[in-house]
């Protein structure tokens, strides 16, 4: 059999072991987040790449996308397109496919999970019965989850899965979006002050990127109750981070349990002195069996480009 070259795809940040075992079988992975010299070695070999692969959290830059000419494919393992100027993309007819209904469910429990060690304190009862504290004091108290208001601030795919799983918790479910979704039974509110006004739990569920910035500020965080919890597995992007930590370290609000930071993954010391918040490294999709389907929808998408087949995870709607 003659030999045949491996075509070259651009991978942008590590991913998992599984996915770039699979990609290496395939094609000639080019690993830049490894290049010393980027833009050199993208000035050499750029017009190569037909398809780059990237993480929702990472996106790709898009002073890279132009050193790409042949580009056709982004490639991302994820949901979150907020990081890729999708603008460019369509303006270069280059096609961006995502991990589509995978992380759904978990995302939707690691919401859960967050609300429930937030208001439950179950981190600080783990560390009680690690410091021996229970031998001698009673545990704290928390504050109860079934039956109270929720507020989802987007309602996706996520946000109705948020919503799913809280209606087995006899929660009372408000939502903000920009429309209203008049097939669910949920209470919406079309402004995101009465939402918070209105929420024992403010649970943020929408995507990233500029429409978005700092939606949670100064006037939705005073608006919230004082024993309310602002709960967030979307983007770090969406919080005004300062303001939320001044209303923490001041007990305006209870507390806040968070999956995603503004820097990740640096996480500022001021995050690290709060004891009335959960902090997550990012890990709403991050289960064996999420993060295999994942790797396998990257993998036909990519599979699905070189051989001129539809994108399964074409990213579609407006933009
Ligand atoms: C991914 C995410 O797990 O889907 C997204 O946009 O942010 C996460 O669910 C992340 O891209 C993997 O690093």
């Amino acid at each position: 059999m003659p030999y045949a070259e491996k075509t070259s795809v651009l991978l942008i940040a590590p991913v998992m072991d599984a996915l770039y075992e699979n990609l290496i079988n395939a094609y000639n992975v080019c690993k830049l987040y490894e290049e010393s010299d980027a833009v050199g070695f993208l000035n050499a070999t750029g017009h190569q790449f037909r398809a780059i692969i990237t993480r929702g959290d990472t996106g790709v830059k898009t002073e890279i996308l132009e050193k790409l000419p042949s580009l056709g494919l982004i490639a991302v393992f994820g949901v979150g397109t907020d990081a890729i100027d999708l603008t460019y993309t369509r303006q270069h007819d280059i096609a961006v496919t995502i991990t589509s209904d995978i992380l759904t469910s978990d995302v939707a429990d690691m919401a859960m999970g967050l609300m429930l060690s937030g208001a439950r304190k179950l981190c600080q009862g783990d560390r009680f019965v690690r410091s021996r504290a229970w031998e001698s004091e009673a545990p704290p108290l928390g504050s109860q989850v079934s039956g109270k208001r929720l507020g989802i601030v987007g309602m996706g795919n996520i946000g109705q899965a948020i919503a799913r799983r809280a209606l087995a918790f006899d929660m009372q479910i408000s939502y903000n979006s920009r429309t209203e979704k008049e097939a669910l039974p949920y209470t919406w509110q079309a402004n995101l002050l009465s939402l918070a006004q209105d929420s024992d739990f403010l649970v943020i569920a929408a995507s990233g990127g500029a429409h978005t910035k700092n939606l949670i500020n100064s006037d939705v965080i005073a608006a919230m109750p004082a024993h309310a919890w602002l709960i967030n597995i979307a983007r770090g992007s969406m919080v005004d981070e300062p303001v939320l930590i001044d209303a923490l370290r001041s007990n305006k609000i209870a507390g806040a349990a968070l999956d995603v930071f503004a820097n990740e993954p640096y996480v500022s010391d001021a995050w690290l002195a709060l004891d009335n918040v959960v902090l997550q490294p990012h890990v709403g999709s991050a289960t064996h069996e999420t993060r295999q389907k994942m790797s396998e929808s990257v993998i036909a998408n990519v599979d699905a480009f070189f051989t001129g087949k539809t994108l399964p995870g074409q990213l579609k709607g407006p933009l």
